[in-house]
């Protein structure tokens, strides 16, 4: 059997392991040069590929190919392939016929690598041989080849599930749903959703869908969709029978016959969707008996994922806040939500379709100046010029930092949170983070 598998990153590296080992023909074939690390990753697998270019003589001879979720269904070489008929899977697809492990998917457009985080905290404490991966980390198909563990905890994004044929998590999770990606789904909201949604098309009667009740777009969703999972809302507004809500300010999990109680005040994550991601978490641990007081500690001590509304420094007075990984709308949109101080704003990047005016009473209410860090940033002036006195457009993170630390008085915070991709100047979300962070250190 012949895979090939388009993009040599994380997960097409990652999967061209998992296939030679499962005795495929594996050849690798990335439109531009090979990252070194992963370059030697093929070489010392003596897998073959190719760089710079995509041969079809030879992609086409495939049985199977592993595209990356980087790769949109609309380039050349995606289309002709399903024109040949020949199947296009994800790495995740691929990675989980290989396991019998148990599987945590959780996806949404926000909040999903902190509630992926945090069960995997949870379950680890619990003594769980358990990997966390998918759209963070190191690949899911990497990790099925060389580690065997019994418990996935998945971050999956609407690309990766794209994907999917088979893969079938037994509990899957939908932290919210916003728009996102859009430039990817035609600019259709209802693309993405359905995209999204694909988690649980293939879960029987046994498996839990685990989401956000308040969410109208789901709520909406499952209206008019039948599902085989059993469903398990999280809610801070109405109390349930089945499902996680607020109960003089506990947190009251019900999953059959068992409950559990907590303190949201003693909850190491403060903040309204971060109670919901415990909650989303927590339930998951419950329905994998894990035991109340594991569960509660866990919630107690977690740290944070990085570059989400990551506290970096306080200098004269000025807080510097990381959060790298807002790379939508709705991401910002808590970001400003959540700044109790004026805010020296840090925004821009690689757009994705984002309406801003969703932002303007935050903007209003909180942003002193604003600092664009973008290729392009007309969008952004266009849209806060009129309230905004202070536009500043810079270049990189270094500049970013200097312009703000200019800006800043004591009691103000200055806060990255870009609500765009990073790609046009950096070379990914977190690169962008740590770049900042450095920038905050060397002040
Ligand atoms: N490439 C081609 N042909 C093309 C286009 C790209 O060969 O037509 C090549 C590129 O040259 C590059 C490779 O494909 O070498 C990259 O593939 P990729 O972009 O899919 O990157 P990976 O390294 O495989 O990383 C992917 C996820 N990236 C994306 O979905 C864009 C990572 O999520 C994920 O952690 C990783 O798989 C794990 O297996 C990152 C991300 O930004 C964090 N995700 C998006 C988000 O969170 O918003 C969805």
């Amino acid at each position: 059997m012949k895979l090939v598998v388009l993009g040599a990153g994380e997960s097409g590296v990652g999967a061209a392991i998992l296939g030679k080992q499962k005795g495929y023909d594996v050849f690798v074939s990335d439109n531009r040069t090979i990252a070194k690390k992963y370059k030697q990753v093929l070489l010392n697998n003596e897998i073959s590929f190719e760089e710079n270019g995509h041969s079809e003589e030879n992609i086409f001879l495939a049985d199977v190919v592993m595209k990356s979720p980087g790769i949109p269904d609309s380039v050349l070489i995606i289309r002709r392939l399903h024109e040949l008929g020949i199947k296009v899977i994800s790495e995740i697809e691929f990675a989980s016929k290989y396991t019998d492990a148990t599987i945590v998917g959780i996806t949404g457009s926000n909040g999903k690598t902190t509630t992926t985080m945090l069960a995997h905290h949870i379950l680890k404490n619990e003594g769980f041989n358990v990997g966390v991966a998918g759209n963070i980390g190191d690949s899911f198909a990497e990790q099925v080849a060389e580690k065997q563990h019994d418990t996935y905890v998945l971050e999956l994004s609407s690309f990766q599930l794209d994907g999917i044929e088979k893969f079938a998590p037994h509990i899957a999770i939908i932290t919210n749903i916003t728009p996102d990606h859009l430039d990817r789904y035609d600019h259709k909201f209802e693309n993405y959703i359905e995209s999204k949604f694909r988690i649980i098309m293939n879960q029987t009667k046994d498996d839990y869908l685990i989401y956000d009740g308040d969410d109208v777009v789901i709520q909406k969703w499952l209206e008019n969709n039948k599902i085989k999972a059993q469903l398990l809302p999280f809610s801070l507004e109405k109390s349930l029978k089945k499902g996680a809500f607020i109960k003089d300010n506990n947190i009251i999990i019900k999953t059959n016959t068992d409950q559990f109680k907590m303190g949201i005040k003693s909850l190491a994550l403060q903040g309204k969707h971060n109670v919901k991601n415990s909650m989303a978490a927590a339930m998951t641990a419950q329905l994998l008996k894990v035991r109340k007081e594991t569960i509660r500690e866990s919630l107690e001590d977690f740290e944070g994922a990085e570059h989400r509304l990551e506290k970096v420094l306080k200098i004269n007075g000025v807080k510097y806040i990381n959060d790298s990984k807002a790379t939508n709308i709705n991401a910002t949109f808590y970001a400003l939500d959540s700044m109790k101080t004026p805010t020296v704003w840090i925004v821009g990047g690689v757009d994705k379709g984002n309406d801003y005016f969703d932002l303007m009473p935050l903007v209003r209410e909180k942003v002193k100046a604003i600092i664009c860090l973008g290729a392009d940033n007309e969008k952004i002036m266009q849209t806060f010029g009129s309230v905004i006195d202070l536009i500043v457009e810079t270049m990189g993170a270094e500049e970013a930092v200097k312009v703000a630390y200019k800006i800043a008085e004591k009691g103000d915070a200055v806060l990255l949170s870009p609500a765009c991709a990073s790609f046009d100047l950096f070379d990914n979300y977190e690169d962008r983070g740590r770049q900042f962070k450095q920038a905050v250190r060397e002040l």
